[in-house]
C-alpha cells in the first residue's frame, strides 16, 4: 500500500466535503454537462457534453484533503485533461501560450486555479465516473477534476469553466488567500501560503469533524447519492 504523505491520517469513507459556505450549494442534476472555455483564448467555447468521443481513462488514487484526512484506492473515469487540452483546447480554444494558469470554476460558485503544466500531467482526468458509477451530485456531478498530486481543493466538483490566465495575472479563490496555494502539492505540504503546512494542518485537524456533519445535513443522501 502507498503510504500517507506528511500529516494525513486516513479515513474510510469518502465523506462530501468542503468549505461550509458550499454545504447547502449542491447543484442541480443536469441531462448534459456542458463546459466553458474563456480568457486568453483565441476562440472562447461553449461544450455541450465535452467529453464525446475522446479517448477514455482510468485513474486509481488516493485522495488528500487539506485538512488533514486520506482516503485510499478511488478509482476515477474520465477523459485525461492533456487530451482534452490536445484534441479540444489546442484544436478549438487555441490558448494564449503565454496563459500558463488556468482559472477553475464549479457550479456551485467555488474557483480555484492550476498551473497548465500541472494539468497536463498524465493522472490528471476530468472525471466523470466513480468506482464504475457515473459520479454522484454529493461528489461532483456531472464532471469533476481529478488531479492526485494536489490537495482535495484543487479538485473542482462541478466544474463548468475553464479560463486561461497569465501566471502573473492572478486568480479568484474560494477560501482566504492563505488556503489555497498556486499548486498545492501533496508530497511537498503545501497546504497554504504564507504559513507552513506543518502549521495549517494543526489548525485545520478541529475542523474536520464539525465539517462532515455540517455537510451530511446539508446534503439531501438521497437524491445526492445518483
Ligand atoms: N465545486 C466544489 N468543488 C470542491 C469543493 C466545493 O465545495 N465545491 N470542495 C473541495 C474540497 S476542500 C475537497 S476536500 C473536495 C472534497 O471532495 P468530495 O466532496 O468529493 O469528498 O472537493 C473540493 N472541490
Ligand atoms: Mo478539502
Amino acid at each position: 500500500m502507498r503510504p500517507l504523505p506528511p500529516g494525513q491520517r486516513e479515513r474510510f469513507d469518502f465523506p462530501r466535503f468542503g468549505t461550509t459556505q458550499f454545504a447547502h450549494r449542491l447543484p442541480d442534476r443536469v441531462a448534459v454537462p456542458t463546459l466553458e472555455v474563456q480568457g486568453r483564448v483565441a476562440k472562447t467555447l461553449t461544450l455541450r457534453d465535452p467529453l464525446a468521443g475522446l479517448p477514455r481513462s482510468e485513474v486509481e488514487c488516493d485522495f488528500h484533503c487539506v485538512t488533514g484526512w486520506s482516503r485510499r484506492g478511488l478509482r476515477w473515469g474520465g477523459v485525461r485533461f492533456c487530451d482534452f487540452h490536445d484534441r479540444v483546447l489546442l484544436a478549438q480554444a487555441r490558448p494564449d501560450p503565454a496563459a500558463g494558469r488556468v482559472q477553475l470554476r464549479g457550479a456551485d460558485g467555488a474557483y480555484t486555479a492550476l498551473l497548465l503544466e500541472d494539468l497536463l500531467a498524465d493522472d490528471v482526468l476530468i472525471a466523470d465516473t466513480l468506482d464504475g458509477e457515473p459520479l454522484s451530485r454529493a461528489h461532483g456531478a456531472p464532471l469533476r477534476l481529478v488531479a492526485p498530486a494536489h490537495y482535495g481543493y484543487k479538485w473542482v466538483k462541478h466544474l463548468m469553466r475553464l479560463e486561461f490566465r497569465r501566471p502573473d495575472e492572478g486568480y479568484r479563490m474560494s477560501a482566504f488567500a492563505f488556503m489555497d496555494h498556486p499548486r498545492a502539492r501533496v508530497a511537498l505540504e503545501e497546504r497554504g501560503r504564507g504559513a507552513p503546512g506543518w502549521l495549517l494542518r494543526r489548525l485545520y485537524r478541529p475542523l474536520i469533524a464539525p465539517t462532515v456533519w455540517w455537510f451530511r445535513r446539508a446534503t439531501d443522501v438521497r437524491s445526492a447519492t445518483r
